[in-house]
């Protein structure tokens, strides 16, 4: 009986060492997804964590960051895994109370979603921005094809300062409510809007079909 202790204990030291091993190879694996744990974000304009992701994935560690991209830098500091997970930024059963869910200057990382991994994509300050024309069209890659019951894209009014100020909902207004998209790996959203110039937000809820799973999603563009 005892040499059970005595044979156990060498295994569970291997084990333990196998199990460490794995973790900072998850740490320091980037990683697209794909995997069993694959979900989605918008692409076009790039949502914050996965244009952090796109800009410096293969580059995080660039001290240069600080300067040229103060924003991913501070997000990549905060956590690195908001980044390799650039597709896990949801909640799940909402039961369509976005608003309720989801607190002013909570915005963009969700209500502050899994465990906070996401916290720093609600930090005010300049973020790199797309060009969009008033006309424009939102791509969301979804890898595991989830489908949306519906897409609903809000914009911030003009007059809103995204550089300056948190987030909250009054400060945006809802430009588009789509219909049901059947599953895939890309969502096209065409969007119009009219009366806007200079820096916004715009601001991306999926409504995914496969159970009640929702995304909140911050891309930052110039009109
Ligand atoms: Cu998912």
């Amino acid at each position: 009986m005892h040499l059970h202790v005595n044979a156990a204990s060498p295994r569970w030291a291997v084990r333990a060492l196998l199990a460490a091993l794995s973790a900072a190879l998850l740490v320091l694996t980037p990683w697209s997804g794909g995997t069993a744990s694959a979900h989605g974000s918008v692409v076009d304009p790039a949502s914050r964590n996965y244009g952090c992701w796109q800009r410096w994935g293969s580059d995080h560690l660039n001290p240069g960051m600080a300067q040229e991209d103060p924003m991913c830098y501070q997000a990549w500091q905060d956590n690195p895994n908001a980044m390799w997970n650039w597709n896990g930024l949801y909640r799940n059963n909402v039961g369509g109370n976005h608003q309720g869910q989801v607190p002013n200057g909570q915005l963009c990382s969700g209500g502050r979603t899994e465990g906070g991994r996401y916290n720093s994509l609600d930090t005010v300050g300049n973020w790199k921005k797309t060009q969009v024309g008033g006309n424009f069209t939102i791509r969301l890659d979804d890898q595991a094809s989830h489908g949306a019951d519906y897409f609903q894209v809000y914009v911030t009014r003009q007059g809103f300062n995204p550089n300056t100020q948190p987030l909250s909902w009054s400060n945006l207004e809802l430009v588009e409510e789509t219909g049901r998209y059947g599953p895939a790996t890309t969502y096209n959203i065409p969007v119009s809007v009219s009366g806007r110039s200079g820096d916004h937000i715009v601001y991306t809820v999926w409504q995914a079909s496969h159970m009640d799973q929702v995304y909140y999603l911050c891309s930052d563009v110039t009109f």
